[in-house]
């Protein structure tokens, strides 16, 4: 078990790793179309590298935690709807039901206005970090708040299972587990057999230290925009890359392609998770938007975690 100063550390480190992921993968996201859009939304006025949906998510999240205490899904899908810029690249479905919320459609019929069944994007994962932070001592319970916060817009069962792992990968990095043990956990969660498959998969390169290029892992585990094909993949390189530099990590997700953004956010918080901020490079840090705004929600979750753990135990 980590020290309190260390768990703290840890807090920040996971969410400035997801902002920075996040920030970094931006500019290698998608095709040509996304990448040369990017280039004109890639910088705040005052030149600090801008961060995507995924970062605008998990800051709604955890200041709705932060208001709430717990997920109020009423007040939470209004937050979301309310922070909705076009420029911070949404996918097209998450686009449609935030803009229903906002104009007064109950969350419970947005969600499944453009798919019956809900989306099964990756959208619900990229902000359960948050989540992660707040319920990594309480295994049932984070996968409780995790589907509450991820339905709002993701009610698809695929993209609340992916949701569950990669905040469950977070909540077991914070809490200093072995690489391996890791993704074994994920093995026995994954309740579908396409997640099963592929953090088995990832498993045998794990154990095997295995030096998978960046084309055979997008091959293998997937790169791309719904949860079944970018989980496990974040899941994997957030473990592969535990031991080594938040640089290094950054460098190879990039090559994976694809859902580069998202996919660098998701593996940045678990190595955050791991790592730390006091592994994260300063001049990184400091290049990044609202950092500090993000670095003081941290704090603020740390506070309220404590308080969150004192009333359930
Ligand atoms: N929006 C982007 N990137 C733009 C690049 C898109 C690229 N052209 C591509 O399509 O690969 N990034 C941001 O969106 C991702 C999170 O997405 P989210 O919130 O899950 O979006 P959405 O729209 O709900 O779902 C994404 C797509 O998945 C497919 N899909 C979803 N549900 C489906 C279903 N039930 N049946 C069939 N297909 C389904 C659709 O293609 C959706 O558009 C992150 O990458 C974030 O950075
Ligand atoms: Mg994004
Ligand atoms: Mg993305």
């Amino acid at each position: 078990m980590p020290s309190q100063a260390e768990l703290k550390d840890k807090f920040i480190g996971t969410f400035i790793g997801l902002a920075l992921g996040d920030a970094l993968g931006a500019p290698y996201e998608g095709g040509f179309i996304e990448r040369f859009l990017w280039k004109f939304f890639s910088k705040t006025p005052t030149g600090k590298m801008r961060w995507t949906d995924d970062t605008q998510m998990s800051i709604d999240l955890a200041e709705s935690i932060l208001k709430k205490n717990n997920i109020d899904q009423n007040y939470l899908a209004l937050k979301f709807a309310s922070s909705y810029k076009w420029s911070r690249g949404y996918g097209p479905a998450a686009s449609k039901v935030l803009k229903s919320i906002k104009k007064g459609v109950n969350w419970k019929v947005a969600n499944r206005q453009t798919y019956k069944e809900g989306s099964l994007g990756n959208g619900g994962a990229m902000r359960s970090t948050i989540l992660a932070l707040i319920y990594s001592q309480n295994s049932a319970l984070l996968t409780k708040e995790i589907t509450k916060a991820t339905q709002i817009t993701h009610a698809h069962p695929l993209a609340i299972e992916g949701a569950v792992l990669v905040g469950k990968a977070v909540s077991l990095a914070l809490n200093n587990i072995d690489a391996l043990e890791v993704i074994k956990i994920v093995v026995q969660n994954s309740k579908t057999e396409i997640f099963k498959k592929k953090a088995e998969v990832s498993l045998e390169w794990l154990k095997d230290k295995l030096d998978i290029s960046p084309k055979d892992v997008s091959k293998n585990l997937g790169n791309g925009i719904k949860a079944t094909d970018s989980c496990i993949t974040a899941i994997y390189l957030g473990l592969r890359f535990r031991s080594k530099s938040f640089n290094e990590l950054i460098k190879f997700t990039r090559k994976c392609g694809g859902d580069v953004d998202t996919l660098c956010s998701m593996s940045g918080a678990i190595w955050g998770a791991f790592n730390g901020f006091k592994n994260i490079p300063k001049e990184l840090f400091d290049d990044l938007e609202d950092g500090s705004r993000i670095k003081s929600l941290a704090c603020n979750l740390y506070e309220t975690k404590i308080q969150i753990s004192e009333k359930i135990n």
